[in-house]
């Protein structure tokens, strides 16, 4: 985030902590700054600084369980999600049981809330999350999650509103 002055290495299968300091409320855009394989290109970061309050806020709001299905087609779209196995690799809190693998790839329990997914390569909606599930290669090289082309378009639509309604 070369607003904030921060830059560290991570280096994989070991913690780093970077510490840094917002000045003013805002989003500040980071970037991974050393090549590091296929999926280099995209691998932005957003910091986003929040007054006190909004951050507690967010923070609760994000530490709970993932909201209940309001309508059938988001019910339809929680069903095929567990039927399609996502939860093998992805945690959704208060749906999925976890696991071994449960953690291969970003939990899910808020995704809806994010501004963007796969690492700030697009924007969060219905649209982008069903182009995404049905083939992350074509929208990331690397990325590491298999393409679903089985789902037929109303299946997808479903599971796509369902992830988007994840706030
Ligand atoms: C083999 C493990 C695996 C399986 C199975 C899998 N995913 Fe993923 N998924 C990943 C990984 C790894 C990423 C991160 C990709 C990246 O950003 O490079 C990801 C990213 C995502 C994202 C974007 C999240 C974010 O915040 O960036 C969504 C949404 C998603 N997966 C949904 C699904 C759905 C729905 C299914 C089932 C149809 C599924 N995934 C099956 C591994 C998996
Ligand atoms: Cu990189």
């Amino acid at each position: 985030m070369p607003a904030l002055g921060g830059k560290i290495d991570m280096v994989p299968g070991r913690m780093h902590g970077l510490r840094v300091q917002a000045q003013r409320e805002g989003r500040y855009r980071g970037q991974c700054a050393e090549y590091c394989g296929e999926q280099h290109a995209r691998m932005a970061l957003e910091v986003v600084a929040r007054p006190p309050d909004a951050f507690d806020a967010w923070l609760a709001a994000q530490a709970g369980p993932a909201a209940a299905p309001a309508n059938a087609q988001l019910a339809r779209g929680q069903a095929v999600f567990l039927a399609q196995r996502c939860q093998a690799c992805h945690a959704v809190r208060g749906v999925t049981a976890g696991g071994p693998g449960a953690t291969l790839g970003p939990d899910l329990t808020h995704v809806g809330s994010r501004r963007t997914i796969a690492a700030g390569t697009l924007p969060t909606h219905a649209a982008t999350l069903a182009g995404w599930v049905a083939d992350p290669q074509a929208h990331k090289a690397g990325a590491r999650m298999p393409a679903t082309r089985t789902l037929d378009g109303a299946d997808l639509r479903a599971l796509a509103a369902w992830l988007e309604s994840l706030q």
